[in-house]
């Protein structure tokens, strides 16, 4: 084989062990994925990547891969059954509960990993298609306390510019081995080799992070609140405010200040163990830095006080005005939201006759819908009057796009984005915040007798009997209702439990896409093409999703025959077409997804069906961001915009930037009306003021540790790679324990404990290392989970949430305490072997 031929065989994907998706290039041999190594062209990563893709084959080629759709018998063993059986059966089923208890107790959780969004696009119109209201997924235990802030102060999501920030804070946040932004081993290296600029870490554990750092807050397990607090009070108090930008941006400055004004540091220093002077010393170091840009994780998002924590890290920032410039924070487009609302910038250059346009427009589209498709469902796209037809479209869509296209887009963005559910849940009023409840209350929304209680759960993407607290309550939960389906790769834990299991196609053998989409001022988006076909007995995501709604009968044929005629004429009649009928019919609003794949789909080449919500991302995200896109390099008017973006997604498969921001632009992505940070939110203010009397203490005589379940490490990938072999190093998951605590013990390096825990036990080999504190021990996280062998079934390391309860949880949105576990530790006979 030349070099040349070789050359050609590398395929262009991306990663899909954490959310930065660095572009990956993948060489074939049959199935297999034989090498692996970063993509150069890849807009945001660059050629970067960590150790973990190397052997993303365990993930394609594992021995977890299931083939055919499962059927749950009476004993709790499983059948194979056929796919027609499968959704013949479940779309009956899901009819049947819909109609008697309601469509809303149908509850989705799931919808997407780390690197597959686009079939949970779809899961959406199944969502809306039996009614649903309630869903959840992983965020709602990690983010949703910070999107709660994010919402109150400025609306939006914010991300931090370290490629060019001159002091880098990460609290509870260890990017050298999670990552969570683009090239972090590069960049952190650069900032902790540059004299002028500085990293600073808040964890109780010297993280690899925390090694580099220039000020290490090593505080005491869960004391983050009066950790932040203080340095707040220092920006305040030592007057290292931006005060001019505070009162030109901000409103509620004066009480904040008051606020940190009253705050006794020495105390609060106290409280969370480290030197007044370190705590001084960094909050200098920030309130003297030309930017500042923060990162909150884990550490404190699960850990007591995670929303107040949220608010406090925030005010780093805020107070020191580090928003809007090089090197700082920023608010950022999307190609669509992953949660929250969809939010449409205004255009830079006003629109001549924007409400006469806007009227004119809509009314055509409703009352013209009906006749449109007539006439366009009887020409022919290669005829003169096929052609005469796009033409005249196209020219419709120039006069009137830019007025319509918000108002005719935005229900159909709501009803993807599921926004519209923000309140409290049904039966035990959990606040529900970007539409999703609290992954702490979903067990108690079902094992109840209330009337409103869930009556069945779709899952896609997700193991929430492994990944969410109190494993044995969710089990028990799931058993206990009507009907559960889980569309997986494997047969995961939360699978084993389900009434019918539907078989995947893997990452790598159908479309997809993720929808981290978090950078500024450059933003990127990949379409990734199937490397392979799906593995005969399983299905991509879109498929599943259109074939139960197919049996649901919602959409009437004759509007599918006449949208997909449409299409086939051009794709300004179809985008034309498309918008008049849903403005016709809004109840179409949220089957899109559907709509499009069974309509435009149709007229893409066998097997590319599911480019078309890339399609309608496309639009989306250029009605939103139209001047952004602009500057992108996608000049083009009307939904012609829309359609260059698709097809530049479709040329490259290594991914494009979608919208080019300049700094400034930062504060157009502000939702308050005003543009302003409204900086004081009287709840969390209140809350502050509580803790302001409280000692911390999460230990007891019973249980004297504080373990943290679920740090991240170089080998764990939540739980997308099962095959515990994937692992060069580590490969059981050891308990770091500080020396000190091991000579207390009187344990060995590689010795064994057993863990005991309010609501669990587990037994684990132990690490002595220098990156603990006395008192603190850390177990990984994605261990512990079913992975068939030679010899039956194996588990290797611990199932982290058979030890974890819902009932230690934040306050305000629920979030897990998994990284403050109060723990017993006892030394193992070394005859024991490890166990969970
Ligand atoms: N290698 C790898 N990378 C991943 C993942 C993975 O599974 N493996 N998962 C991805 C996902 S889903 C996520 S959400 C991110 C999470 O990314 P991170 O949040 O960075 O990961 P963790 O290691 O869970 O936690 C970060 C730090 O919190 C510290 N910590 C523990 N207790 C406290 C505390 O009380 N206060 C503070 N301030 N810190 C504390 C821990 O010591 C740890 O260093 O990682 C992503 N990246
Ligand atoms: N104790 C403790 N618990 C935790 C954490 C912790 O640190 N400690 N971390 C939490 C965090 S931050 C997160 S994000 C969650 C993650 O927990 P989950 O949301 O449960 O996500 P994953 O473990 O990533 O599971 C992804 C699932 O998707 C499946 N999958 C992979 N590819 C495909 C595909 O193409 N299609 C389909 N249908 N399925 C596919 C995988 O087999 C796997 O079952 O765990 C949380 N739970
Ligand atoms: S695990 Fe994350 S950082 Fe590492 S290559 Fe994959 S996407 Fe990139
Ligand atoms: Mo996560």
């Amino acid at each position: 084989m030349t070099q040349e031929t070789q050359q050609a065989e590398w395929q262009k994907t991306a990663c899909i062990l954490c959310e930065c998706n660095c572009g990956i290039e993948v060489m074939l041999k049959d199935r297999a994925l034989t090498k692996i190594r970063g993509d150069k062209d890849h807009p945001n990563s660059q050629g970067y990547s960590c150790e973990k893709p190397l052997r993303l084959d365990r993930y394609q080629n594992g021995a977890h891969r299931i083939d055919s759709p499962l059927r749950r018998r009476p004993d709790g063993t499983f059948e194979e059954i056929s796919w027609d059986t499968a959704l013949d059966e479940i779309a009956e089923r899901l009819a049947a509960i819909r109609d008697t208890h309601g469509g809303e107790r149908i509850f989705f959780y799931g919808g997407g990993g780390q690197g597959n969004h686009l079939g949970g696009g779809y899961g959406r119109a199944l969502f809306n298609a039996v009614g649903g209201k309630y869903m959840s997924n992983a965020l709602a235990q990690e983010k949703t306390s910070e999107a709660f802030v994010d919402k109150l102060m400025y609306g939006g999501h914010t991300s931090g510019d370290f490629e060019h920030s001159e002091v880098a804070v990460f609290i509870g946040k260890n990017p050298w081995q999670s990552h969570g932004m683009a090239r972090a081993r590069p960049t952190l290296k650069e900032i902790a080799r540059d004299p002028e600029r500085s990293i600073i870490v808040i964890d109780p554990r010297r993280s690899e992070t925390a090694a580099l750092a220039d000020h290490h807050l090593q505080i005491k397990p869960g004391t983050d609140v009066w950790c932040l607090g203080a340095l707040d009070a220092t920006l305040v108090q030592e007057n290292l405010i931006a005060s001019e930008w505070l009162s030109t941006h901000t409103v509620g400055v004066e009480e904040v200040l008051e606020l940190f004004r009253s705050i006794d540091i020495t105390d609060y220093a106290r409280r969370c163990g480290v030197p007044e002077e370190d705590i001084r010393a960094a909050a200098r170091r920030i309130g003297r830095a030309k930017s500042v840009a923060t990162y909150e994780d884990l550490g404190i998002q699960q850990s007591p006080n995670s929303t107040v924590c949220s608010y406090l890290q925030k005010m780093l920032w805020v107070l020191t005005g580090s928003f809007a410039k090089p090197g700082g924070m920023h608010m950022h487009s999307w190609i669509f939201p992953l949660a929250g609302p969809w939010f449409p910038i205004e255009r830079e250059n006003p629109v001549p006759f924007f409400r006469a346009r806007r009227a004119v427009g809509l009314q055509s589209m409703r009352h013209g819908a009906a006749a449109m498709r007539a006439i366009l469902s009887r020409l022919d796209g290669e005829t003169t009057s096929g052609r005469i037809a796009e033409t005249i479209a196209r020219t419709t869509q120039r006069m009137f796009f830019a007025s319509v296209s918000v108002a005719a887009a935005d229900p159909i963005a709501r009803l993807a984005g599921n926004i519209e559910q923000e309140g409290f849940t049904p039966v035990t009023g959990a606040r529900i915040i970007a539409g999703l409840i609290p992954g702490n209350s979903i067990a108690d929304e079902i094992l109840t007798d209330h009337p409103d209680r869930f009556r069945a759960m779709w899952i896609e993407s997700s193991n929430p009997l492994h990944s969410l607290a109190g494993s044995d309550r969710f089990r028990q939960a799931m058993r206990s209702l009507e009907l559960t389906v889980v569309v997986d790769v494997a047969l995961t834990e939360t699978a084993r439990e389900a009434d019918y299991v539907l078989p995947a196609a893997s990452q790598f053998e159908k479309y997809e896409a993720s929808l981290f989409t978090l950078h500024f001022p450059h933003n990127t988006f990949q379409m990734r093409r199937p490397l392979m076909s799906p593995m005969p007995g399983t299905r991509p995501e879109p498929e599943i999703y259109a074939a139960v709604i197919d049996r649901l009968h919602l959409v009437d044929p004759t509007i599918i025959e006449s949208l997909t005629a449409a299409a086939r004429i051009g794709r300004s009649a179809f985008g034309l077409a498309l918008f008049a009928t849903i403005e016709q019919k809004p109840e179409l609003a949220g089957l899109l997804p559907y709509v499009v794949y069974r309509t435009l789909g149709a007229t893409f080449a066998p097997g590319d069906e599911a480019q078309s919500l890339i399609w309608s991302f496309a639009q989306l995200a250029t009605i939103a961001q139209p001047d952004a896109a602009r500057r992108a390099g996608f000049t083009d008017d009307g939904n012609g915009q829309g359609d260059q973006l698709f097809e530049a997604i479709r040329d490259r498969p290594e991914g494009v930037v979608f919208t080019e921001d300049r700094y400034s632009d930062a504060w157009n992505y502000i939702r308050h009306e005003d543009k302003k940070f409204h900086i004081a939110i009287p709840e969390l203010i209140e809350e502050i003021r509580l803790l302001d009397t409280e000692e911390p203490c999460y230990t007891s005589d019973e249980f004297p540790f504080i373990l943290s379940a679920g740090e991240r490490r170089a080998f764990t990938a939540n739980v997308i790679i099962r095959d515990p072999e994937w692992r060069r190093r580590d490969k059981g998951g050891s308990l770091r324990m500080s020396p000190q605590d091991a000579a207390g013990l009187a344990v060995d390096d590689g010795g064994l404990v057993r863990l005991t825990t309010e609501s669990g036990t587990a037994t684990t080999t132990v690490e002595i290392s220098d990156m603990m504190q006395p008192g603190h021990v850390s177990l990984p996280n994605g261990m512990g989970v079913t992975y068939p062998g030679e010899n039956g079934d194996t588990v290797v390391g611990v199932p982290l949430n058979t030890l974890t309860t819902v009932t230690r949880r934040d306050k305000f949105f629920g979030n897990p305490w998994h990284k403050n576990v109060p723990v017993r530790i006892e030394l193992v006979d070394a005859t024991a072997t490890p166990d969970s």
